[in-house]
């Protein structure tokens, strides 16, 4: 069976031009005019575009003493309705849990979803163990390792793991992710805010300031550095995050940044708001910043010094935030946003100007392709890539409401959000997944999709590429560098 869309607009991540697509099987097989094939997909008018990729989602996670509330079945169909094609989880192993076994979980969790899907490993500990494993982990498809630099007592890792974690991401060709806050400092600062009696969810973000954020991100990228090896940086919500990228990207290493779009479009007042399930419901770490903030990460995102916008969906209902009443320290961190990502995006950033269309394509779906090494196979339009692909009506619009939405969960953070662009189709290898406003995926017909590793391309740049290769230093007066 062949499929057609046409009559619509493509647009990748480099050009848009009105061609008809033709789909047999899984995948595209042409691009050009006046294509025929078995089913017609009307796309007059609308803009044919890549299957968005969200790079960060937490589906059905255990985490501070509850479990995120979308599973892999509610998070996909959630996924398909707003054009997401793709998602890539977080495999969490608890403390000493061997990284296999927590994958295999993981499988099993995943055995549910609508669309595609891979996975990040995280490292939330460290040991011999580890550092054998990681190997066969990579070997099973999954080249990106998560640390988290918060949650001290939890999932934290410490400097002297987080370096030697690095390094082993340097030999294996994978690259290492980070939740990038300092634990420590945020510890204190919870501690302090209890302390003195401000205990509801502004003292969430008053102890997730920017500067635990930028210290935090500084570190990684200098320890990154040492290391001989790219990062990636994930939930990037503040200028002092963004400014550690910029500079090392300006050096010449490969670093990434990722901004969520809660932070794109969302701010700090939410946490002052006297509704205390209101501003509940929006603690999520790092917490949304104020407007001088959002705007470096709008002006990142277009100067290409951050490269994928995500959702970090990670939803709790409101009984869940409840536990948390009385201490903040206790209000699960989490907001979602995987339904809502691409036409909170079109919408603010591609009708106000301030992103184009093209780079709408690279941010939620080429980009993190090419990072994640699956590119072309997701993240194009093209002859041999997977059909993943929205049909976007840029005329469509509606009132984001929980009511109608997919996860479960008994809010949005967008509630109330005017959204213009819409899918009027999805796709998933071929297949409609969401059409006329319905998603008709089923569960369990999301692939597991395998990542293989790239060749170690970034070399240590700092002066520690001379620890590589030590060579004795002969000491004398004639050698000693001058002004020493
Ligand atoms: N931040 C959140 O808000 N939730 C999940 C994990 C994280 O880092
Ligand atoms: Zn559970
Ligand atoms: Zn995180
Ligand atoms: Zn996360």
């Amino acid at each position: 069976m062949s499929t057609v869309i046409k009559g619509g607009t493509i647009v990748t991540a480099d050009t848009t031009f009105p061609a008809d697509v033709l789909i047999e099987g899984e995948t595209i097989t042409a691009i050009g005019k006046n294509l025929s094939g078995d089913k017609v997909i009307d796309a007059a008018g609308c803009y044919v575009m890549p299957g968005g990729i969200d790079p960060h989602t937490h589906l059905e996670m255990p985490f501070m003493g509850t479990h995120s509330a979308d599973d892999f079945s509610s998070g996909t169909k959630a996924g398909v309705s707003g054009g997401t094609t793709m998602v890539v989880d977080f495999v969490l192993p608890g403390i000493n849990e061997s990284l296999i076994d927590a994958l295999q979980a993981w499988h099993q969790k995943a055995g549910k979803a609508a669309s595609d899907y891979s996975f990040h490993m995280a490292i939330t500990w460290w040991g011999e163990q580890v550092w054998k494993e990681m190997e066969e982990v990579v070997k099973r498809g999954i080249n990106t390792f998560k640390h988290f630099m918060a949650y001290k007592g939890a999932l934290m890792v410490n400097d002297d793991e987080l370096y030697q974690s690095f390094l082993r991401c340097a030999e294996l060709g994978a690259m290492p992710l980070v939740h990038a806050e300092n634990g420590d400092v945020v510890a204190r600062l919870q501690q302090k805010y209890m302390e003195i009696g401000t205990t509801g969810p502004e003292g969430h973000a008053f102890s997730r300031p920017p500067e635990v954020e930028g210290e935090a991100v500084n570190r990684a990228v200098m320890i990154a550095d040492q290391a001989g090896v790219p990062l990636y940086v994930v939930h990037v919500s503040c200028e002092a995050a963004h400014e550690a990228i910029r500079r090392a990207r300006s050096l010449g290493q490969r670093v990434f940044g990722e901004p969520l779009i809660q932070h794109l479009t969302l701010d700090e007042s939410e946490y002052f708001n006297p509704d205390w399930d209101h501003a509940a419901r929006r603690v999520m770490s790092p917490p949304f910043r104020n407007k001088v903030n959002q705007d470096s990460l709008w002006h990142g995102l277009a100067a290409g010094s951050l490269q994928v916008v995500a959702t970090d969906h990670c939803a709790f209902t409101t009984e869940q935030k409840r536990m948390g009443i009385g201490d903040f320290t206790r209000i699960p961190n989490g907001t979602g946003g995987l339904e809502d990502r691409m036409p909170v995006l079109w919408t603010k950033g591609v009708r106000t100007g301030r992103l184009t269309m093209n780079e709408f394509v690279a941010v939620t779906s080429s980009n993190i392709a090419k990072i994640l090494n699956i590119y072309p196979k997701k993240g194009a339009i093209a002859v041999g890539a997977d059909a993943d692909i929205v049909v976007l009506d840029p005329k469509k619009s509606k009132t984001i409401t929980a009511d109608k939405q997919q996860s479960i969960i008994d809010y949005n953070v967008f509630e109330g959000v005017e959204v213009t662009g819409l899918p009027r189709y999805t796709l998933s290898r071929g297949d409609v997944v969401f059409e006329d406003g319905k998603v008709t995926a089923e569960d369990g017909r999301g692939k597991f999709v395998e990542r293989a590793p790239s060749p170690p391309v970034h070399e240590a740049l700092s002066s520690w590429k001379a620890l590589k290769t030590p060579q004795p230093v002969e000491r004398s007066a004639e050698n000693m560098p001058i002004g020493v």
